[in-house]
């Protein structure tokens, strides 16, 4: 199946379920990439400057938790701009320590941009690029038997919902060998007027965002969606962590997607559910590690423990 017939499938599903839904990961054209580097720029999203803070001032520390004896290799899905992983990499490079950086993204384009931009501000590291999904990355990982740091940052899992997060778990045990380690970004549960801000922002930028994928849909799939009849609403809930993202039909309509030949109705204020950003507390960090057969080593949080990138092992 391509691409392209994958998400049609998917849309298809999600449009004709009882509770509309589009998948997160759909937001990554290169458009919606673009208003994504807008969000991380925003005053009000906090955890991208939190993570920065984390591994440019605890970047010696964490690398003092690693054991490793042999050259290794540090691994990173979804690597993007890799500006907050520079900081730690600049350590590692500074010292002289023997390692090869493996950043994975599904965009060539994000790929290149990264890899010029690591060889323009690290000229000595050593980088060995990987264009594709981390899935069929893993297995390649998995026979090549070198000492492994895997990197998921940015917050990233809090986008997977429990039973994802099992899978995608296991799925990054079996590229891994003991004496392996998994460092991942979580945000943490806060006040809940922070979280709120950092996802109904001011300008709309969040907003556009989600209309996005509207946009993505009529260009890619024929569809007619109007966007300007569809708002946007998300709602922390500050007893689970889960904020939850939706676009909201204002008008009784009909949509045609030319790729799949089918209408959708949305009656009036019907909800299209687009996004979970869950946010953990340090003990359900603690007990998904556990339940997933990993060994904390140690959380690393910023200074007002608003996120922490968390070191476990198997
Ligand atoms: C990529 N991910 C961790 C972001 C988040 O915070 O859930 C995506 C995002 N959605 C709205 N703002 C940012």
């Amino acid at each position: 199946m391509t691409d392209l017939q994958t998400f049609a499938r998917d849309i298809h599903k999600g449009l004709s379920a009882p509770q509309k839904h589009i998948s997160s990961k759909y937001f990554y054209d290169d458009i919606g990439s673009g208003i994504f580097q807008d969000i991380m720029k925003m005053p009000e999203y906090y955890p991208t400057p939190c993570e920065f803070e984390i591994l440019s001032l605890q970047g010696e520390n964490i690398i003092q938790k690693l054991a490793f004896n042999k050259p290794f290799q540090i691994v990173e899905f979804g690597a993007g701009d890799g500006i907050k992983t520079r900081q730690l990499l600049k350590k590692l490079v500074e010292r002289q320590v023997d390692f090869t950086y493996v950043p994975i993204d599904i965009s060539s384009k994000a790929i290149e941009e990264l890899t010029a931009n690591m060889h323009a501000h690290l000229p000595g590291l050593k980088i060995s690029p990987m264009i594709g999904n981390y899935f069929s990355m893993m297995e390649e990982l998995a026979a090549s038997g070198v000492p492994s740091l895997l990197l998921f940052l940015g917050g990233n899992i809090g986008n997977y919902e429990a039973h994802e997060v099992n899978s995608l778990l296991a799925d990054f045990r079996k590229c891994m060998n003991p004496g392996d380690y998994l460092l991942t970004g979580f945000d943490l549960q806060k006040n809940p007027a922070t979280v709120r801000c950092a996802y109904d922002d001011p300008k709309g930028i969040t907003k556009a965002f989600n209309i996005n994928l509207l946009h993505r849909i009529n260009r890619e799939l024929g569809g007619s969606f109007k966007t300007n009849q569809f708002d946007f609403y998300s709602h922390y809930n500050p007893v689970n962590g889960e904020v939850r993202s939706y676009l909201v039909s204002l008008v009784p309509q009909k949509v045609h997607v030319r790729h799949t030949d089918k209408c959708y109705d949305f009656d009036r204020n019907e909800l299209i559910w687009t996004e979970l950003s869950k946010k953990y507390t340090l003990s359900e960090i603690e007990e998904v590690a556990a339940a997933n057969g990993f060994r904390v080593v140690e959380h690393f949080q910023d200074c007002k423990a608003y996120f922490t990138d968390s070191l476990w092992t198997l």
